[in-house]
């Protein structure tokens, strides 16, 4: 069965699961972690105890989302899929996962996200591209399974709501995910608490790591791109990690014209390799399509992919697919 699922299939499916797993995509955000830490919390309540998946090389878990009780986690090492039900969330793809070569290996596969890119890999799948988060759907069912938000469960599911939102600022900001925010903030989530952890207590290495950022900005094709590059040697000046470069995107999509962002982080693994994110400052380009003719993929409005291209070749590229995307019928 791959066929689209129903919230009331989904509840159903989870009912009736044995033993659970939850896994999310590596370099988990703060919509995968709340979205799992929010789904233990669900089966819990409805009497299903469930182990989380992290791959090793995400753990430890960066310090804001570190907070949360994922259980005893287990790793590829550990990690049994016999008469398992697996629950993948928030991840669009068996190739954003370690676990990726094993998928069939899983007796039941529940495929829960929100990409509009999501390949269907799971056995069931309950896709739904216009929730802002997968922590919005996962809210849809705990409604579903008649789970009464919580304190613990209401803080998780809005750090995810709030962080994929990039604030509730983004196109992908609806009626009903400030419903959510209403019901979460009922329910007791301490926003101040939540405000100040992920977006204040700001380290000197990330204001560093955002000076070496803007140092190296250029705008290029009129206006319509901005770039910036952080090289590993940035980040060791400025004694930043990958974490501190989370927001740096968010203000150089604001500028007056610039309809696509563009953040390259030079990969201390892999020299000479960048991880790029991509923004869109207009709704009507999708930068998923610029990010998938590179490898990558992601939501229309924010994605990534991974080059060895230079600044001046990457903007070509992005400049390119934006026209093509224009030419294609795009607004202009
Ligand atoms: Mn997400």
């Amino acid at each position: 069965m791959t066929h689209g699922a129903t919230a009331a299939e989904v509840a159903t499916a989870l009912r009736s699961a044995g033993r659970v797993i939850l896994a999310t995509h590596t370099h988990p955000d703060g919509d995968a972690i709340g979205s799992l830490v929010g789904m233990r919390l669900i089966l819990e309540a409805v009497g299903i105890s469930s182990r989380v998946f992290v791959a090793d090389q995400d753990l430890p878990l960066p310090e804001e989302l570190a907070v949360y009780d994922l259980g005893d986690v287990v790793t590829e090492d550990t990690v049994d899929f016999s008469d398992r039900t697996v629950v993948f969330l928030d991840c669009g793809n068996a190739d954003r996962t370690p676990l990726g070569p094993r998928l069939g290996e899983i007796p039941v596969l529940i495929n829960i996200d929100h990409h509009h890119d999501n390949t269907r890999f799971g056995t069931m799948n309950f896709v739904d591209a216009s929730a802002s988060s997968t922590a919005e759907i996962v809210w849809l069912l705990a409604k579903e399974l008649g789970v009464p938000l919580t304190p613990e469960l209401a803080e998780p599911l809005y750090v995810g709501l709030l962080t994929d939102t990039g604030r509730f600022s983004y196109e992908n900001t609806t009626a009903r995910s400030h419903a959510m925010a209403a019901e979460l903030i009922d329910a007791g989530v301490d926003l101040t608490g939540v405000r100040r952890r992920l977006y204040e207590d700001v380290l000197p290495a990330k204001l560093h790591l955002l000076r070496y950022a803007l140092d190296s900005m250029a705008i290029h094709g009129d206006g319509l791109l901005v770039s910036a590059r952080v090289t590993a040697e940035d980040f060791a000046a400025a004694g930043a990690t990958e974490a501190h470069a989370e927001g740096i995107i968010d203000v150089m999509r604001v500028l007056r014209g610039v309809r696509v962002a563009a953040l390259a982080r030079e990969l201390d693994r892999e020299p000479g390799t960048f991880k790029v994110s991509l923004r869109a400052a207009d709704p009507t380009v999708d930068v998923s399509a610029i990010a998938r003719f590179s490898g990558g993929g992601g939501h229309p409005q924010a994605a990534g992919f991974t080059t060895s291209l230079d600044d001046a070749e990457m903007a070509a590229l992005i400049l390119a697919e934006l026209a093509a995307q224009d030419g294609a019928g795009g607004a202009a």
